[in-house]
């Protein structure tokens, strides 16, 4: 019997070892490295950092690698007064080292290993750069957010939506892939949290995709909050950290959409500062561009009077101003359309009429919504103001509707 077993051990264990090599192979095979921080370019050599980041550095501590002999030590640290979350990211095309990794058509999933090697939790979101000039000025799809448990190793996949993705850019030519994490209370580097980033790549898919266009509206609609994909493009610049927060929503605490069964709710905690904060809601260019706005030609915009609509409540407060502007693209020009005041009865539809002039504006100048912002469309805010006791605002039917022939 002695013999016997060591022989079908061999026998049972060696066929186990020959497919594990086997599946080690096919998955090398299917996989395309973004990083293994194993050498200096182009791992390290073509990461980029916003503003602020913090640091970013080879590991060679074994207790911190999870394949070969390096990783990277990643230390996020947030400028206070940087406008960005502290962000890293890899471009997925460059000349010096003769690639071109940006046709996500071709992939299934990102993969990365980080070891979180910090007392508490912390989350870190991944997605995709739409757009970078300087690290003064990206811009970014809607990522996901992992959390990474204190003191272990997370695996983290993040599956590559092409038909989310190609809302914001061509998927055949994807410019970056970013991890962001939260501000941290830290000024110095040398204080910020320790996590060791490895093995950064994309899976293969069995078969080149085609993104369906999922970017549907209906006509002369900017934003009825109908659509699961319309959230992503919304976002918030708090004032105060968790100042304001947002959600959409079904009928709530009596208010009922005014279109459809959806509708933007923006809450506003009170606050104690002796001075007007605004925060702002925001809606991205990138959707602002694929709306009824954008679409409008010159020529209809002339012919036609067209007014920018939407209904609104203010609750819990007696007298309030919720401020829409219009941006043109890269934010070079705000326009903002002042003294909207007094919800307090329920919904009312605001209206703002292109071509007309505003009294209230930048500077308290006169402000006119013209054609340069309907031909270059770019961001659109709400800006809130801080107030002393809490407060609810609802939208509904963000839309153009056409008024008389001019
Ligand atoms: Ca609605």
């Amino acid at each position: 019997m002695k013999k016997i077993l060591p022989l079908l051990l061999t026998a049972i264990v060696l066929p186990g070892l020959a497919s594990c090599n086997n599946n080690q192979k096919q998955q090398e095979s299917k996989v395309e490295m973004i990083a293994d921080f194993e050498q200096w370019g182009p791992d390290f050599q073509t990461i980029r950092i916003t503003y602020g980041f913090g640091r970013i550095e080879q590991n060679e501590d074994k207790k911190f690698v999870k394949s070969g002999n390096y990783s990277a030590l990643v230390r996020p640290l947030g400028d206070k007064t940087a406008r960005f979350l502290p962000t890293f990211y890899f471009p997925l095309r460059s000349r010096t080292f003769d690639f071109n990794k940006g046709d996500l058509t071709k992939y299934s999933s990102m993969f990365c290993s980080v070891y979180n090697d910090n007392d508490f939790d912390m989350p870190v979101t991944v997605g995709f750069i739409t757009e970078f000039e300087t690290y003064y000025n990206i811009r970014k799809a809607s990522g996901e957010t992992f959390n990474l448990p204190a003191n272990s190793w997370t695996e983290i996949e993040y599956k590559i939506d092409i038909d989310f993705l190609s809302m914001y850019f061509n998927v055949e030519e994807a410019p970056a892939l970013y991890f962001e994490f939260e501000k941290q209370d830290a000024y110095d580097a040398s204080f910020a949290p320790r996590l060791y980033f490895d093995d950064i790549y994309f899976t293969f898919a069995d078969e080149i995709r085609k993104p369906i266009d999922t970017f549907i509206l209906k006509e002369n609609e900017i934003c009825d909050f109908e659509e699961d994909f319309q959230k992503s493009f919304f976002s918030l610049t708090n004032v105060k950290k968790d100042h304001l927060s947002f959600d959409i929503t079904e009928e709530v605490d009596g208010v009922k959409p005014t279109s459809g069964n959806k509708m933007l709710h923006i809450h506003s905690s009170a606050s104690n500062v002796r001075w007007v904060n605004w925060s702002h809601f925001i809606i991205s260019e990138v959707y602002m561009k694929q709306t009824a706005m954008a679409k409008l030609s010159v020529e209809e915009f002339e012919k036609q009077q067209w007014a920018f609509c939407y209904d609104v409540m203010v609750k819990n407060i007696e007298s309030e101003q919720i401020v829409p502007s219009f941006y043109m693209v890269k934010n070079s020009n705000e326009a903002y359309i002042g003294g909207l005041r007094g919800y307090e009865t329920g919904w009312t539809t605001h209206e703002i009429i292109f071509n007309k002039e505003y009294p209230v504006g930048p500077g308290n100048q006169p402000v006119t919504i013209d054609a340069g912002y309907i031909l270059r469309i770019g961001q659109f805010h709400f800006s809130i103001p801080d107030e002393m006791q809490e407060y609810d605002i609802y939208i509904d039917n963000i839309r153009l509707e056409r008024r008389e022939g001019i």
